[in-house]
Formats: C-alpha cells, structure tokens, sequence
C-alpha cells in the first residue's frame, strides 16, 4: 500500500482456524483478490479471535503461517496490501478495551455466532466468545475502513461495528469512519456437503467441506458424496433444495456460467454429471494456488518477513487512530 496515494481502506480477516474452506474462498478470498485495485487493503490474520476457541499451540503457529501462505497464494500481492497478524498489532487489544466500554450486554447477547458457538462448546462459554464483535470492530475501525468484504454470515457483526461506530460519533464527532460491508450476492453463503441447510465451516468435520488444500481425488470423492435429494430435478432453489443448489452456486461462481444458463445446460441430466462438473471447476480453481501455496510454505524466512514488515505498516496506521481515540476520550496524552 502506497502511503501518497489516498485510496479508501478495504479491511478483512479470517480466523487461522481449521481448514480454510471453499467457503472461505468464494465467500471471502477471491473477493478480495477483485477488490485489491480499488482499495489500500488490509488482510489480517485474526489470531486473537481464533483464541475464543481452544487451540493447540503447536496447530495454531502453523495455521497461522498457512492463512498467510494461501492470502499470498489466491493471488493478494503483500507489497501493496498489508497481510499481517492480528496479535502484532498491539493496537487491536487497545481499541477493543475502549469500545467494550461502548458496547451493551444486551445487543452482544443477541448476535447467532454467540448464541451458536456457546452452544457447540458449552463447556467454555467465555467472556471473549462474548465481546469476540468488540474486538472485530476494533479491527475495522482501528483502520477507518471504508469497506469490509465478508461472507454473509458476518452480516450482523458489521452492523454492531457500524451502531458502535455510530454511538461513539455520536459523543464525539468525526471519530470513526463509519464502514460498509461488501457481501456477494449469490454465493455469500457456501454451504455443508454433507448437511447442506448448514454453512460450510472450516472447524467442521473434513467430509463436509472442501479444504483449499485438499488433493483432486479428495475433491472428487467429497462432491460424489454430497448430501442432495430425491427428486432428481437439477433447479436452483435454495430453500427446498438447498444441496443441488449448493453445487450450482459452486459451478456457477467458478466457472461463470450464469445461473440460468447453466440450470437450463443441466437440465435433465443426472446429479452425478452435475457433481463431477462441480468437482472439476473447483480442481481447476484449487490448482493454481495450491501450487503457489507449496512454494511459499517452503520458504518459511520469506512468510516471516513479509509478516513482520507488514505488522509495521500497520501498526503506523493503527497508532494514529489509538491517538486519536485516546485524545478525544480524555485520556491524558503527553
Ligand atoms: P469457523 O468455522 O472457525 O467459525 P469460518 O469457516 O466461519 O470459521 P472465518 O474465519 O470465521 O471462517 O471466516 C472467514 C471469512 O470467510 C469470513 O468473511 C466469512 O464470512 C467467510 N465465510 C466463512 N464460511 C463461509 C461460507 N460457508 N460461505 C461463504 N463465506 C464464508
Ligand atoms: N469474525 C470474522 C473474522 C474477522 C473479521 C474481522 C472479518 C475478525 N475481524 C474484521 C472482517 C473484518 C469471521 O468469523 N469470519
């Protein structure tokens, strides 16, 4: 990112969690790879969020070089956007405390990440499962980002993100640019293979998604086992056939045959044609990066410099923001 250049900022993340997914990649990564031109973008590497979960500290440290191996391999250059770890940016932690004392009980108490992932892990609802949306908009506004690319079911915390913007506005005027989110239409939402009423989600079980690193015959075998239905009809029609619609959403973005045009193509045919086509589309798309990916992963001296360096980049952006904070909330500031 030039520092003379006066583009609007583009801010995103994404948990060093699990396997990053299709999901993650139609719903996500590839829009940001559109987006990169338009914007001075930052790509983090939410480290800190992915605690609210247990971790094993060994699986955690690779994760983390892997999310930053594969930004770099769907195609973000990190010499114009900043791809860097959340947890580096001490700035992050900071403006988090400061908006926690701006933010209610009740409307944190309402978001469904909450309510779903306290109910998967019952055994540690913890108060940083709670304020997990505090530290999120903190990422966004630490930035005064303009923009946050994100997969649908991010909806509702950028809409806490922009009340809590708003809120402090309120008292102090011009604080916080207030942030829109970009949502892709469609695809916003890739779903489960083998249960395809749920999203896909990359803390899921292997058979129910596909890993952006997962080999051509794994792909393969995933999709000849994805859940469908009976009816045998090839339809877009998320509601009632939410797994055929499913994979239609999947060709459709990669290979960008409209909708229509591809209903009307399949029309007729078996859903094991329309599998393999789907199996094959997403191979072509995974090939690539996964070659590039391979190449990152083993030069480990580069992936660590290019994370320091960007850390640096952002923490001047950051600071200047904290600054302000600080100074209009009355915190003494020599
Ligand atoms: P977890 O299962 O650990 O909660 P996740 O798969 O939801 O993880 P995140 O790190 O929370 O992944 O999300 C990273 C980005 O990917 C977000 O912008 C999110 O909206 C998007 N995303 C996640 N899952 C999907 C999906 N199934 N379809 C489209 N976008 C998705
Ligand atoms: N909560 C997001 C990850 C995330 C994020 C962000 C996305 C953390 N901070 C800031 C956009 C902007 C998730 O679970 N997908």
């Amino acid at each position: 990112m030039s520092e003379t250049t006066k583009k609007p900022v583009l801010f995103s993340g994404i948990q060093p969690t699990g396997s990053i997914t299709l999901g993650n990649y139609i719903g996500a990564m590839r829009n940001f790879v559109l987006l990169e031109d338009d914007y001075d973008c930052l790509f983090c590497i939410v480290d800190l969020h992915a605690l609210t979960v247990r971790q094993d500290p060994a699986a955690l440290r690779r994760k983390t070089l892997e999310l930053a191996a594969l930004y770099i391999a769907a195609g973000l250059d990190p010499e114009r956007s900043i791809i860097y770890c959340q947890s580096h940016v001490p700035q992050h932690a900071e403006l988090a405390w400061v908006l926690n004392c701006f933010s209610y009980m009740g409307e944190l108490g309402r978001m469904t990440q909450f309510k779903d992932k306290s109910a998967r892990h019952k055994d540690n609802i913890n108060a940083g499962l709670f304020t997990y949306p505090v530290l999120m908009a903190a990422d966004i506004l630490l930035y005064q980002a303009a923009v946050v690319p994100v997969g649908a079911d991010q909806k509702q915390h950028l809409e806490i993100t922009r009340d809590i913007a708003q809120r402090l506005n309120a008292i102090y005027p011009g604080l916080f640019r207030v942030p829109e989110p970009h949502i892709p239409r469609e695809t916003a939402k890739i779903q489960s293979l083998s249960e395809p009423e749920k999203k896909m989600s990359k803390s899921d079980p292997e058979d129910s998604l596909i890993s952006l690193l997962d080999k051509p015959e794994d792909v393969r075998r995933k999709f000849r086992r994805a859940v469908t239905d009976s009816d045998g009809e090839i339809r877009f029609d998320p509601e009632n056939k939410p797994g055929v619609s499913n994979l239609l959403s999947i060709l459709s973005v990669l290979s960008g045959e409209g909708m229509e045009a591809l209903t009307q193509r399949l029309a007729g045919q078996g859903y094991g044609k329309l599998k393999d086509e789907t199996a094959e589309a997403v191979n072509a798309a995974l090939s690539p990066i996964q070659q590039r990916f391979a190449q990152l992963m083993a030069d480990k001296t580069y992936l660590a410099h290019t994370l320091a360096d960007n850390a640096r980049r952002a923490q001047g952006m950051a600071q200047k923001t904290l600054r302000k904070v600080y100074k209009k909330l009355g915190l003494y500031q020599p």
